[in-house]
């Protein structure tokens, strides 16, 4: 029997009218790419052959000899699938989409792929494999328990593409906290699971080059101290750099913070979000208020000698147009590595989604299929100030923190920076390349606005 054609696609947010390229800012390798391939390696063996493009940086072909496409879907890329799955289904070759987008927005992707996979791939694409090759496959593939085992990632199919040196792995997936705003804990319903750490390390070990970065994908590190210690010891001395996602939270743990770096963490993304603390309770984030709140965990990653990458959103129902100048002054002044200051974003399949769509607060119900909608623009309408004056506060609060006189204040505050020079040569290099990205994507349209053709909905 010949075997199965399989053309993965990992599509772009979008490009401007008469752009070829989509704008290349931190092109890492996309790793549900490499989870779906190794499952459907693992599920038909030589039976199998796969093949992928990265629409970020290359052409697709649309008369390719293939038999099934595949996406992973997310809310900033679903314009982007649209558009790829019609041209293919215009051919009648079938589409599957699987992803964030796909568990939380069902209904809607139902109505441009011809299988949808809601839940973990671990636990259904196996299946929908068979019933294709049978002939029998369905519309919908829907499984949210969470899979015990989970199959190791494929990244063969990424050689020889220009991504950036970063390595990425993953230890767990999804959140035991419930942040209104947070697609994860929706997705995953507030648990997560671990994968083993004998099969972690030796990812790890596969993809290190001695001198680079790993970047450990999962959303909440910390999520499950107990589980992050056991990896962090089990990767103790090993002389690998990592960086990481985390709550706060994990400064609650006594030794934790150093079990993390003397396994070589570097720096983690802390999703700090807002100083005040009735905003903070009113998005579910409590635990960012409590045991001295992000103040006294901020001095505890820096004491045990972790950059801190903090993320700030902007346009909570409490917030005036102070809340700029007060992030900022707190940032600059807490020595941050790096930052983040961007306005909420409601996505599908949230409460604070479902919350503003029931207050008449969207500007567009799907905004992220909505023709007028552009990157960066606030799609809801904000309490405390208007949305224009929203959306000028988070650039100019990137600015502030990310010109020359911000970057060296924080510089200056930060005694440890200057003892390394390799780490005081990446902090320039990174605030730099930050520098120069505070606006890249601003005003750009999601979708490829240069593609030929209607959106096809699935008949029926
Ligand atoms: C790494 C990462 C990035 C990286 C790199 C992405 C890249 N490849 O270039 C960077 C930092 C650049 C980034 C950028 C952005 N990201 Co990001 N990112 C992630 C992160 C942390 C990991 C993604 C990942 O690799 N997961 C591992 C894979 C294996 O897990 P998975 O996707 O859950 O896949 C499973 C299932 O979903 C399903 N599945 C997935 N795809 C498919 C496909 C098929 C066919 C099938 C059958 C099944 C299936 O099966 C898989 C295995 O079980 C996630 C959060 C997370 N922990 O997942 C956010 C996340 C995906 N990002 C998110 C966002 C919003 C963004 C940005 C839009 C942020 C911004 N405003 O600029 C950008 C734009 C990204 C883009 N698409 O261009 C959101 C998406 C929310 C949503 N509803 O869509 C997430 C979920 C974060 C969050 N907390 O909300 N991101
Ligand atoms: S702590 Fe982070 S990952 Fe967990 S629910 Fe909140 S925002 Fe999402």
């Amino acid at each position: 029997m010949k075997p199965l054609k399989l053309l993965m696609i990992h599509p772009c947010v979008g490009k401007r009218p008469g752009q070829k390229k989509y704008i290349r800012t931190w092109s890492m390798q996309p790793m549900p790419v490499a989870q779906v391939v190794g499952i459907a390696k693992q599920t038909l063996g030589d039976g199998v052959e796969v093949h992928f493009i990265d629409d970020r940086f290359e052409p697709i072909d649309y008369s390719l000899d293939v038999d099934l496409i595949c996406m992973s879907i997310e809310t900033y890329t679903a314009r982007r699938c649209y558009q790829i799955a019609s041209r293919f289904r215009e051919r009648g070759i079938p589409v599957v989409m699987g992803g964030f987008h796909a568990t939380l927005c069902t209904e809607e992707v139902l109505r441009f792929a011809d299988t949808v996979v809601s839940g973990e791939a671990e636990l259904t694409f196996p299946e929908l494999l068979e019933d294709h090759l049978c002939g029998t496959r369905k519309r919908l593939y829907e499984n949210h328990r969470r899979p015990k085992e989970r199959c190791l990632p494929d990244r063969s199919v990424f050689a020889g593409k220009p991504y950036v040196k970063v390595g990425l792995v993953e230890y767990a997936r999804g959140c035991r906290f419930t942040c209104d705003f947070c697609a994860i804990t929706s997705a995953f319903k507030a648990s997560h699971r671990h994968a083993k750490v004998p099969d972690v390390l030796s990812q790890v070990k596969q993809i290190w080059d001695g001198k680079g970065l790993l970047f450990f994908i999962d959303d909440n590190f910390a999520s499950h101290p107990g589980k992050a210690m056991e990896l962090c010891e089990a990767m103790r001395g090993s002389g690998i750099r990592w960086v990481g996602q985390t709550s706060h939270t994990a400064a609650w743990h006594p030794g934790l913070l150093k079990a993390m770096k003397d396994a070589g963490c570097v720096g983690m993304l802390i999703g700090l979000e807002s100083l005040d603390e009735d905003t903070l309770i009113s998005m579910n984030k409590k635990m960012n208020t409590e045991r001295g709140g992000t103040r006294e965990s901020l001095a505890k990653f820096h004491e045990a000698g972790l950059r801190v990458y903090g993320t700030f959103i902007f346009g909570n129902d409490l917030d005036t147009p102070d809340v700029f100048h007060d992030t900022l002054d707190f940032a600059l002044n807490e020595g941050l590595f790096i930052a983040a200051f961007n306005h909420i974003t409601p996505f599908p399949g949230t409460p604070l989604y479902d919350r503003l769509k029931a207050e008449g607060r969207l500007v567009y119900e799907a905004w992220w299929l909505d023709e007028r909608y552009r990157y960066n623009e606030v799609p809801y309408l904000p309490k405390g100030m208007d949305r224009h004056e929203l959306e000028i506060g988070c650039l100019n609060t990137r600015k502030a923190f990310y010109s020359w006189k911000g970057i060296a204040r924080r510089y200056r505050s930060q005694p440890t920076l200057r003892k390394g020079t390799r780490l005081a040569w990446y902090y320039w290099v990174i605030n730099a390349m930050h520098q120069k990205d505070t606006s890249s994507r601003s005003g750009m349209p999601l979708g490829d606005r240069n593609d030929p053709g209607p959106l096809i909905e699935v008949a029926g």
